[in-house]
């Protein structure tokens, strides 16, 4: 779905030259000069914007050069510069582009990128998600300490490569279980969806080391390790993936959870961001 009028689909374009102009906009927009670390907001995530300091700026994405329109509600689509207590400059960002969307993946690391331009060392990617594991409850965030691309897409163009090990910071999860010693984490597996998995699909990501099913995240962490960045991923398990949880999966009762965990898991990233 190449849109003539969208920059990141000219393939002679260079997105990194994009991310620098959209970086420029969001100084421009924001007053801000310097973002030193960058959060993206998955579906139960998006009321921490609140709590992690004071707004200065909130910007829809749709004024800042490559990013698309969102996809679906809830997922808001504002980009807000955030000043934390101790005076870190943060990039929330509310307008993820999905894999799923089938844009490329270019427009889905975009904002990653952008992020990195704006000079942010530190990514933080939030989603929700499937659990695999049966212990787990919907409503509960884990931390994601290393993921699985079923995608069979990269970031990466060209001969790059790139070292994946460490990809979610062991000291980043150390210091958000100062926070809460009670963060379990596992391995998230990205699916391109947007079905959701079959019950079969489901006990292979487990065999194969899975423990978090969902539909977006490990692209963005391989282009924020790509950019130098160290990263951070939760995860809010809304529902247990399929074939765990013995009902139907609804996309209605995955907002849902979201919403009536929404509060604490949301004072959770706020503190754990005021940490980093
Ligand atoms: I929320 O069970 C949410 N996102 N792939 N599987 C996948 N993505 C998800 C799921 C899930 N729940």
């Amino acid at each position: 779905m190449a849109d003539l009028n969208h920059p990141l689909d000219d393939p002679s374009a260079d997105p990194f030259a994009i991310a620098a102009e959209a970086a420029s906009d969001i100084r421009r927009l924001t007053g801000v000069d310097r973002h030193d670390i960058a959060v993206t907001l998955g579906s139960g995530w998006g009321k921490a914007a609140e709590l992690i300091g004071e707004t200065v700026a909130t910007i829809p994405a749709t004024e800042v050069t490559g990013f698309s329109k969102p996809a679906l509600e809830g997922h808001v689509g504002t980009l807000r510069s955030i000043v934390t207590p101790s005076g870190k400059n943060v990039l929330v960002i509310g307008a993820r582009t999905h894999y799923y969307e089938g844009h490329g993946v270019r427009r889905v690391v975009h904002s990653v990128r952008t992020a990195a331009a704006t000079g942010a060392s530190t990514m933080v990617l939030t989603n929700g998600a499937g659990g695999v594991r049966e212990t787990w409850t919907p409503g509960q965030p884990v931390l994601i300490s290393d993921h699985i691309n079923l995608t069979a897409d990269s970031p990466l163009e060209g001969a790059t490569f790139i070292d994946l090990t460490d990809l979610y910071s062991a000291r980043l999860r150390d210091l958000a279980r100062t926070i809460d010693p009670s963060l379990d984490e596992g391995v998230y597996t990205q699916f391109r969806g947007p079905h959701y998995e079959t019950p079969a699909e489901v006990q292979m990501a487990k065999r194969i080391g899975g423990d978090i099913v969902g539909m977006s995240t490990a692209l963005e962490a391989i282009a924020a390790r790509e950019a130098g960045m160290e990263i951070l991923g939760f995860s809010l398990i809304t529902n247990l993936a399929a074939g765990i949880q013995t009902t139907p999966l609804s996309h209605a009762e995955v907002i849902e959870a979201g919403q009536a965990a929404e509060p604490v898991i949301s004072s959770l990233l706020a503190r754990v961001i005021g940490a980093l």
